[in-house]
């Protein structure tokens, strides 16, 4: 069988290691286990085989390979790739150039090439079509499959980046692979995070070593990958708590949810938050603890209607915080994130995009100048406006919302004057390839809070943070799928209109503290939105 390039199916790539065998397995039969479980592309990569054991173990793994009709790639070696019969080489960075290793294979092989940088993908733009085929973008995560990697992980971030980077330099004949300590725990995460911002290219598969060749069963693992990558559909959080819970489908609804659902939020927060946060918890029925203690993050996500709020105001160790993702992650909890200051150091910034890249978010909630730098979109001009002196025009601010969203799949709320909510959850769904294109960062939708301005919540420390344990409550109390976005724009709606109850009854920014507390408290439990002086339209 002679494979035609267009013909390749790029979605499960599966790459040998011998070294990694456990005990019974040979190469070929957990190849095999892998092309009757759902592998579509086998690459053998043997670093420490000798040319002839190399040669001989191609021919087996090759006539395997014809058996199931998946096309066979060789690691580096061009010699071996040719001798076999092989349809296509890989070669990395520091291996033999791309140009020569097309001009000794021919225009019909499949030549892939390893990709981390976007420098790296405007070289092979250059090539133009018909020198590489496909990339394998990576690491993603960390591995301890590649021995002395010369590269760190990307995380997803740096994945998204070389896909933006293919679409700049209009490198459409490139197929993608994400590669490097892919798992079935977060591969349904990478394929739904990683879009081109244009939202025309998505990854068109993932390649694993370790998943399938280290496995004591190889068939199972691999059946594993296939349905996750088939299924097509991320959950990231399980709702359908409770079949007593009502359908969320107004504020009104949204509240008594969260009355009946009395949410666990647990806090890695801030210090100067920790105690005004609790009370705001309290104050909208959720059930505020602060705990930063790894050892306990499991239990805490395992309890119903447990959500999780990050706050990077006082900048917790990132294990702590990566570890309490992870959990309310796998538990299928909520989990906001609050960046504060997240361009203020190059500290917040790194810690804030690993975060990004080892987690789901379901809502990032900030302000105007760290939403723009989220997004990019930051000049030095606006460096150091914070949210009460903000004069950036609003235009920009909501493309920044959207932009942020749609980059990292989730509710991100923008707060000021006007409050901004864009959702780019895309209702979990992914796919594979460029074919299916499921709406950019423009498209997607975006709602304005608004009520007039309320410069003494400015005066007060905490109220943008307890906003964050706002949202994290009525999230936490969610039972129905896709009501996500309705319960962030409740959460938003109910805080504007006690910041404005509270204004006008305050005498100054100490009492404002009080009345904003028995304003949240009250307003929840009249729970009539109707008489509330806050609106909020799509926009
Ligand atoms: N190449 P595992 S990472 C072979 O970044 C390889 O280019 C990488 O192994 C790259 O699936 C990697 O066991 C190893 O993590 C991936
Ligand atoms: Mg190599």
């Amino acid at each position: 069988m002679v494979f035609t390039k267009d013909q390749v199916d790029y979605s499960l790539y599966l790459v040998t290691d011998s070294t990694m065998l456990p005990p019974g397995a040979t190469l070929s039969s957990q190849v095999e286990e892998g092309l009757m479980n759902g592998v579509t592309l086998v690459q053998i990569r043997e670093k420490d085989c000798d040319t002839k054991n190399f040669f001989h173990e191609g021919v087996l793994i090759k006539k395997l390979c014809t058996d199931y009709n998946v096309p066979l790639i060789v690691n580096d070696r061009v010699d071996v790739a040719l001798a076999i019969r092989a349809d296509g080489v890989h070669v990395g960075q520091d291996d033999m150039p791309i140009p020569v290793v097309r001009e000794l294979l021919g225009p019909d092989k499949i030549i892939g090439w390893s990709v981390s940088k976007v420098e790296e993908v405007e070289k092979l733009a250059n090539w133009g079509p018909g020198m590489v085929d496909n990339i394998g973008i990576g690491m993603v995560f960390p591995t301890q499959t590649k021995k002395n990697p010369k590269k760190s992980p990307m995380g997803t971030a740096g994945v998204i980046k070389v896909l933006d980077a293919l679409e700049n330099c209009g490198a459409s004949w490139v197929k993608t692979v994400a590669i490097g300590g892919l798992h079935p725990d977060n591969i349904q995460r990478v394929l739904y995070q990683c879009s081109s911002t244009n939202g025309r290219r998505y990854l068109d598969g993932i390649a694993v070593v370790s998943d399938i060749m280290a496995s004591e069963d190889a068939g199972l693992s691999t059946r594993i990958l296939r349905d996750l990558l088939d299924s097509n559909s991320y959950k990231f959080v399980d709702f359908g708590l409770s079949n007593e819970a009502l359908q969320v489908s107004n504020i009104n609804a949204a509240l008594h949810q969260v009355h009946f659902a009395r949410p666990l939020v647990q806090h890695m927060t801030n210090k100067v938050h920790q105690n005004f946060g609790a009370n705001v918890t309290l104050a909208v029925f959720g059930s505020p603890i602060m705990s930063e203690v790894v050892s306990e993050v499991k239990d805490l996500s395992n309890i119903p209607y447990a959500s999780l709020l990050i706050n990077t105001g006082t900048i917790a160790p990132l294990d702590v915080l990566k570890a309490a993702v992870t959990a309310y992650n796998e538990s299928k909890r909520p989990v906001v994130l609050d960046p504060v200051g997240y361009s203020a150091t190059p500290t917040r910034m790194s810690l804030n995009n690993d975060l990004l890249s080892y987690g789901q978010f379901s809502c990032i909630k900030c302000n105007a100048s760290e939403m723009l730098s989220l997004a990019e979109l930051s000049d030095e001009r606006m460096k150091g406006v914070d949210s009460s002196g903000s004069n950036i025009n609003n235009d920009t601010v909501i493309k920044a919302t959207k932009i942020v969203a749609y980059r990292y799949k989730t509710i991100a709320v923008c707060t000021g004057e006007y409050d901004f909510i864009a959702n780019g959850t895309m209702g979990g769904h992914y796919s594979l390839g460029t074919q299916e294109i499921r709406g950019d960062s423009p498209s997607i939708p975006c709602f304005v809070v608004h009520g007039g301005n309320i410069p003494i919540m400015g005066d007060i420390t905490a109220s943008g943070c307890s906003l964050g344990s706002t949202i994290t409550s009525f999230l936490g109390s969610l039972s129905f799928p896709n009501e996500a976005q309705n319960a962030v724009i409740a959460a938003v709606t109910l805080y504007k209109a006690a910041g404005k109850l509270a204004a006008s009854r305050c005498k100054g920014s100490g009492s404002f503290q009080v009345e904003f507390i028995d304003a949240l408290y009250q307003l929840s439990r009249e729970n009539i939105p109707e008489k509330w002086d806050v609106k909020y339209e799509l926009i």
